[in-house]
């Protein structure tokens, strides 16, 4: 398995009960390593346009509403099969649905308000990257 990188965001609800560090040490516990980390507070027009791909779903305006509701933080994770590891880590999108130990099951509130977005295959974690961060910004 080749060493991959995958954009993580720390999302609204978990940023706003300070649990930025304690779902950093799942990322680390897991081997993947936090390469760029950043706290910014998305626009509603940004995150409109960083979840696009959902733009005919109907939870589309709650879900931009969310994500620009209070800041959060993006992150670069690196490792060997980093995009698979997050997914793992973070546990099904319905947190009801995540296993033992996934930080969604631990954290999550409700399938909404789930903590934490990972990219889900390898062009999109490379997409993802480029929305939020430039090659300086990403140490290795
Ligand atoms: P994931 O974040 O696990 O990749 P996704 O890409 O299908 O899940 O959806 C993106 C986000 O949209 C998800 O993290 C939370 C929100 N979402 C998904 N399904 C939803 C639903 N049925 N009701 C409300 N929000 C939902
Ligand atoms: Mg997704």
């Amino acid at each position: 398995m080749a060493i991959e990188r995958t954009l993580s965001i720390i999302k609204p609800d978990a940023t706003r009960r300070n649990l930025t560090g304690k779902i950093n040490a799942k990322f680390e516990d897991a081997g993947l390593r936090i390469v760029a980390q950043k706290r910014i507070h998305l626009s509603l027009a940004q995150a409109g346009k960083f979840y696009e791909v959902h733009k005919d779903r109907p939870f589309y305006g709650e879900l931009c509403e969310f994500m620009a509701s209070e800041p959060v933080v993006v992150q670069v994770l690196e490792g060997e099969g980093a995009i698979a590891k997050n997914r793992e880590v973070m546990g099904a999108t319905n947190p009801a649905n995540a296993d033992e130990g996934t930080i969604r099951k631990e954290f999550a509130l409700s399938v909404g308000e789930n903590s934490v977005h990972g990219s889900d295959a390898p062009e999109t974690a490379a997409q993802e990257i480029a929305f939020f961060f430039s090659g300086l910004e990403i140490t290795g």
